[in-house]
Formats: structure tokens, sequence, C-alpha cells
């Protein structure tokens, strides 16, 4: 049980993602950290390095909003397809879609690919950020299966798992094995030393 004391920490994470948002959010209260939503898109650079791009953006959303916060940046990258969609998961989503993977990836045996997140922390515009990555192996499912999650989450198989795709999962379940679980716990981690060694109860 989180008490009211330790809630006083708080996280705001920039994004227009509410599935994220929700995710992120569980990962925060089991260490005793409150997470605020800006739910505003911010502007994102063109790179194929999505640490770059979570970089960036971080600084942009703490200029924006006048306050320390954090941005993450997530994509799919599929062996076979040499890392597409990779940084442009959510142009290819939006245009071709999981049925569009499935086509793209028809007779194809090496089905491995693998969820990137990259969390950018930053305080302010002239402050550097703080990065923390997470990564999550898996295959490429045959077939669209559940309804849960957002974007890839029903085509995507991660290793670890029970061979359910991430959209058959809880949001505890997805986050035990997700990309943006693990980068998410180093950043809330990081954050409750960072608090602890300012004092901060
Ligand atoms: P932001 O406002 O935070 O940028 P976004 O939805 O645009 O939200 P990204 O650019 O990081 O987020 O994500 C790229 C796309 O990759 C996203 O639209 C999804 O389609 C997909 N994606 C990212 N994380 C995913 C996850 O955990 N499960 C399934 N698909 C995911």
């Amino acid at each position: 049980m989180v008490d009211v004391v330790s809630m006083s920490k708080a996280l705001t994470f920039v994004t227009s993602n509410r599935h994220k948002f929700k995710e992120a959010e569980r990962i925060a209260k089991e260490h005793g950290v409150k997470l605020r939503w800006r739910n505003i898109s911010y502007a994102e650079i063109q790179s194929d390095n999505l640490a770059d791009i979570a970089r960036v953006g971080s600084q942009l959303a703490a200029m924006f909003i006048r306050a320390p916060c954090f941005v993450e940046d997530a994509g799919l990258f599929i062996e076979a397809l040499r890392g597409f969609p990779g940084p442009y998961s959510a142009y290819v989503f939006k245009t071709i879609g999981n049925d569009g993977i499935l086509r793209l990836m028809e007779g194809v045996d090496n089905r491995a690919a693998e969820f990137r997140s990259v969390v950018g922390y930053c305080e302010s515009f002239s402050n550097s950020p703080k990065i923390f990555e997470g990564r999550a192996k898996g295959t490429i499912a045959l077939e669209v299966r559940g309804k849960g999650g957002f974007g890839y989450d029903p085509i995507f198989l991660p290793h670890g798992g029970d061979g359910r795709t991430f959209a058959e999962m809880s949001t505890d379940e997805k986050n035990e094995l997700s990309h943006r679980g693990e980068a998410i716990r180093k950043l809330v981690k990081w954050y409750v030393e960072v608090k602890e060694g300012e004092g901060i109860k």
C-alpha cells in the first residue's frame, strides 16, 4: 500500500497517447510516484535514432510546459524487414496498420521483431536530458489477436509470455514484459533515488 506522503513525489508525462500514460501510471504508482498527464503533441524531429527523438522531444516539451517532464518514443523493429517500421512506426500504423504489416510478412519464416522504447526526461530546455531505454523481443503473429492495448499489440507475441499477444494481456501483464515497462521502471527508480537524495520523502 502506497502512503500519501511518498505520493508527493510526482512526474509529468507529456504524451498524446492515453494508452502509454495508463501503462506508465501503473508502474509509477507501484513505486509511490504520482504520474501527471499533459495530453499534448510536441514537435518530433525526424531521425533513425529513437534516443535522438526522445532527447530533443523532452527539451521541447519541458520548454513548452515550463516544467520538468518526460516524453517517450517507441517503435516496432521487424528483423526480416530490416528494422521497418522502426522510427516510422506511428506513420506506418496510421497508413497500412496491422493488416498491412501482416501482408508484408506473408510467407516470411523469420518473424523475429523487437519493440524499443526510449524515455527522455528533461528539467528545462537548457538542461541535458536523461535517457532510459527498454526493449521487448518477440515475434510477429500470423493473425491479429486480442482487443486490449493499442497499435501493434494485436500482432506482437513477446518472448517470455505464454503465447498471447500484448493485446490479449492486462496492462500489468504487458508491463512485466514490455519495452515501455522496462524504460519507465528505470526512469521511476532513478527519480525515486534522486528525490530521496534531495531529502523529499
Ligand atoms: P506520443 O504523443 O507519445 O508521441 P504516439 O502514439 O505518437 O504518442 P510513438 O510515436 O512513440 O507514440 O509511437 C509510435 C507508434 O508505435 C504508435 O503510434 C503505435 O502505433 C506504436 N507503438 C508504440 N508503442 C507501442 C506498444 O507498446 N504497443 C503497440 N504499439 C506501439
